[in-house]
């Protein structure tokens, strides 16, 4: 007897186990070469795969990446402590799984198990339960209705301690591509900047190569303000050709330049040194002059007073904590508390597991902070922060223009986005 076209209705869903079955850790490489972590979760009905970053501007109240620094060590406590506890356990259980993971690091900062394991073991579950259940991971976390596609802030010349040579002191010049009708359209808006932008510095630096930085940004020889005039240049020419309105970011890493005993930002291109004082009319004069749309850790990240003061000057523009808040949530509620920021930046493994990033982003949703799902600039392919992005609800994710690494998200909310057809919409930023 064959199925009826009237019987199917009838059909039962076939349940699903989520039981996790074996999870094993191995060594791989990520962007720069160096070594990483990457965890295989496997469950009755399906199989899992997630991989962790690498900062090269870390904060330094982020959780510990690895115990006593090295992924071997990483890899024997997945097989030794993590492991035989969260074999038999469903995958479908995000929080509890999470919270075990606490529980067997045992320490405030994961140095025991080492945040880059609780993160790739935390994504790599979830990851397996949505393949179980032959999900998307984001419609997974965030259910049917989770349709909003973020904006891509890209990176497009960098400096600091992302490129080397006489490159700027800023670490990075970011485009934010704004009005788009669709993830596409904002995705080849950066793609064109970037171009534009390599033709310009061919002109402006003589011993220019077309050689780029850790996460693909040219890696040009001039000051921080002339990339910012060949940035605004840039911006303005596909605005006008595109329809798309491409505003211009920074992102200072400003705890990179800050020297604790002189108390001052050495910018060594510039041959200039800044006290806190003059780092905010630095800052402020750029953000009027460049007419900047957003603005990532303007300051040290001890210094919560000088975010607030900025913050406290301007309404239009995106003042955002990456170092100052490493996702921590008791960080991200001081800076709420005093008025430190406007914006947050997301990365799981600064803090180690999903639940943990997913209750920061609540936080800062409730306080009417703007979220930013953020790569760092260590990446391997893995395309998870694209679902992250649309699961957690962050209106921006930040992962770069060009390069593999970077690629694998964008074409992965190009695909989202595809997927979704006409229940898509763009997030909305509010600048
Ligand atoms: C940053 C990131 C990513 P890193 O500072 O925002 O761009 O860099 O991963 O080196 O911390
Ligand atoms: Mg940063």
């Amino acid at each position: 007897m064959r199925l009826e076209e009237g019987d199917k209705h009838r059909i039962e869903r076939i349940p699903v186990s989520t039981v996790i079955e074996d999870i094993t850790a191995r060594k791989t490489f990520n962007s720069r070469g160096e070594e990483t972590l990457e965890v295989d979760v496997i469950t009755l009905a399906g199989f899992g795969r997630a991989s962790a970053p690498a900062g090269a501007s870390k904060g330094k109240a982020e959780v510990i990446s690895y115990p006593q620094g090295t992924v071997d060590r990483a890899i024997e406590k997945v097989a030794d402590l993590v492991a035989p506890e969260l074999i038999g356990r469903n995958a479908d259980e995000q929080e509890e799984i999470d919270l075990l993971l606490h529980e067997i690091d045992g320490t405030a900062n994961f140095r025991n198990l080492g945040g880059n394991a609780a993160y790739a073991v935390s994504l790599g579950t979830a990851d397996a339960a949505a393949v179980s259940y032959g999900m998307p991971l984001f419609e997974y976390l965030a259910g049917y209705f989770a349709n909003e596609i973020p904006h891509p802030l890209g990176n497009i010349i960098g400096g600091g301690k992302h490129a080397y040579g006489k490159t700027p002191d800023i670490q990075e010049f970011l485009v934010l591509p704004l009005n788009t009708n669709s993830f596409y359209e904002a995705a080849k808006a950066n793609v064109s900047v970037h171009r534009k932008v390599g033709s310009l510095l061919e002109k402006a630096d003589k011993s220019f190569t077309k050689g780029r930085g850790d996460e693909g940004a040219w890696a040009p020889n001039i000051k921080n303000e002339e990339a910012l005039e060949i940035m605004l240049k840039a911006c303005e020419v596909v605005s006008e050709e595109s329809g798309v309105d491409c505003r211009v970011g920074l992102d200072i890493a400003a705890s990179s330049l800050w020297r604790s005993k002189e108390k001052c930002y050495v910018y060594a291109r510039d041959g200039v040194k800044r006290d806190s004082e003059e780092q905010i009319d630095f800052i402020s004069g750029l953000l009027e002059r460049y007419n900047l749309a957003y603005i990532e850790d303007p300051f040290h990240e001890q210094d919560f007073k000088s975010f607030a003061q900025l913050t406290k000057m301007t309404e239009k523009c995106l003042i955002c904590g990456d170092d100052l808040f490493v996702t921590n949530r008791e960080r991200l509620g001081h800076g709420i508390r005093i008025g430190a920021a406007n914006t947050v930046i997301i990365k799981t493994n600064q803090v180690g597991t999903l639940t943990d990033a997913w209750k920061t982003t609540q936080l800062a949703h409730k306080a009417g902070y703007t979220t930013i799902m953020s790569h760092r600039s260590g990446e391997t392919p893995d395309m998870h922060i694209a679902h992250l992005s649309i699961a957690l609800h962050c209106p921006i994710i930040k992962t770069g223009v060009i390069g593999g690494t970077r690629i694998s998200k964008i074409n992965e909310l190009i695909r989202t986005e595809e997927m979704l057809g006409g229940r898509a919409k763009m997030a909305t930023v509010r600048l």
